[in-house]
This record gives structure tokens, sequence and C-alpha cells, in this order.
């Protein structure tokens, strides 16, 4: 029994030696599964979708364990913790609670809108990694070069937009439901479901995404991120946002 377990032991040893390669194959060969759906209370900190090695060189394994497993956490607690007393408010989905921010009880609005939209941002964030960047394919692509005129110059506005931001939030792209792209800089953790938009992707330009490798160089973060977002994913959360189905 020990000689079975143990030999189980070092089979798993073996596979996670040579797992992160695997993984990362079988992560890019695998259908474009984001999670589109509305988040509802009690909100939970949903797990990374590769592990924390996927995104290396590029993201560090260190950062994406600190900045999912703390940074992200604390936005999940924060957020319960906000709307637990307050039934009506915990009753709308989180599209709901940040689109109707105004509405909410003046005490819990401040809580709402920067852990709400906390949530919302880095639950898109994770999915839109973890694959090795390369140029867009599919309807992406079209809408890309009909809207900036090319990948390059999208990335060119888009990473101008990251450094631009001053102090801590995002550069996003956002879709409609007729499809089209726009660029918007975002602070803090405000969503763009703040006023009913939907992000296509974007970019956490707070220090704690990229500090323990990149200190103050933001630029080089910025243009490394590329090497690392996943074009499948970004793609199946286009056909959902012209589909009306692209909730978070
Ligand atoms: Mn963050």
């Amino acid at each position: 029994m020990l000689t079975i377990l143990r030999r189980a032991m070092l089979l798993a040893g073996a596979a996670a030696t040579v797992a992160p390669g695997i993984r990362r194959a079988a992560a890019q060969a695998a259908p474009a599964t984001p999670d589109l759906r509305d988040l509802s209370y009690p909100f939970v900190l949903p797990p990374l979708p590769y592990p924390t090695t996927a995104n290396e060189p590029s993201i560090d394994a260190v950062t994406m364990e600190i900045h999912h497993d703390k940074h992200h956490a604390a936005y999940v607690a924060n957020l319960n913790a906000a709307v637990k007393d307050h039934p009506q408010v915990a009753a709308m989905p989180l599209t709901t609670m940040l689109a109707k921010i105004g509405e909410l009880p003046e005490g819990i609005r401040g809580a709402v809108r920067n852990n709400g939209g906390g949530h919302a941002n880095h639950t898109m964030f994770w999915t839109v990694m973890g694959s090795t960047g390369g140029e867009p394919g599919g309807d992406v692509a079209a809408a890309i070069n009909r809207d900036f005129g090319s990948y390059a110059d999208l990335k060119t506005s888009f990473n101008k937009a990251a450094l631009g931001q001053f102090g801590s939030g995002w550069a996003m792209v956002l879709v409609d439901g007729s499809g089209k792209l726009s660029l918007t800089p975002r602070p803090n953790q405000d969503s763009p479901l703040l006023d009913g938009k939907r992000v296509l992707f974007g970019n956490d330009v707070w220090e704690h995404a990229y500090y323990l490798k990149y200190q103050n160089r933001r630029a080089d973060y910025a243009a490394a991120w590329w090497n690392v977002i996943n074009w499948p994913v970004i793609n199946a959360r286009y056909q959902a946002a012209v589909a009306g189905t692209l909730a978070i």
C-alpha cells in the first residue's frame, strides 16, 4: 500500500515537473471557454484558469499568485461584506449593482464601486491572459483593423492609455452590441459596467500587477503583456458581446 502510494506520489511529482509545458500546450489547444456569466452574491473568487506560471516570463508566478489570491480575494471579501446587510442590493447580479450604483444606499456605494468593480475587472482579466499573444484572428481582427487601423495601431494607442493612467487603473477596449470597439483608460477599479458598457479586454496597470518584476517600468510591463493575451478567449468575448450574452 505504502509502495503504491509512494509510486503515485513520485508519478505526481514527475507530472508536476513536466506539466507546465504540457498544460500550456493543452491550454492553447483547448476551446476558448471564458466565463461570460453574470456574478451574484455570495461572490466567490474564481480560480485562475491556468497555473500561476502560465504567464512567465512576461508576468512572474509570484505576482500572479499575490494578485489573484490576495488582491482579487480582498475585493470579493469586501464586496460581500458591503452588501450582506442590504438584501435588496445583495439580490442584484453584479452588473446591475454597478449599473445602478447611484441608486444604492449611500453608505455602501463607494465599497460596491471599488470592490464590485475590482471583482468584475479581475474576473475578466485572468481569462484574457494565459496564452501566447501573437496576431489576433477571426472577427475581432477585422474589428480591430476597422476601428483602430491595425493591430499595431491598437497596441500603440492602448499602451499610451496604460502609461497615461496617472496612478492606479486600467487600459481597456470596450465593445458595444454592434461589435464596435473603443479604447478607454479607467481610474482605480472603475468598471465600464458602471456606465452599462462591456469590456472586450483590459490590462491592469495598478502597481500590484507588475511591481515585483518591473518596479517603476510600467512601459516594459505594458509591452510584455501582449505576449500572454488570449485571442481565442477575446474572440469568444467579442462574439458574446455581439450576441448580447457578455455579462462581465
Ligand atoms: Mn489588480
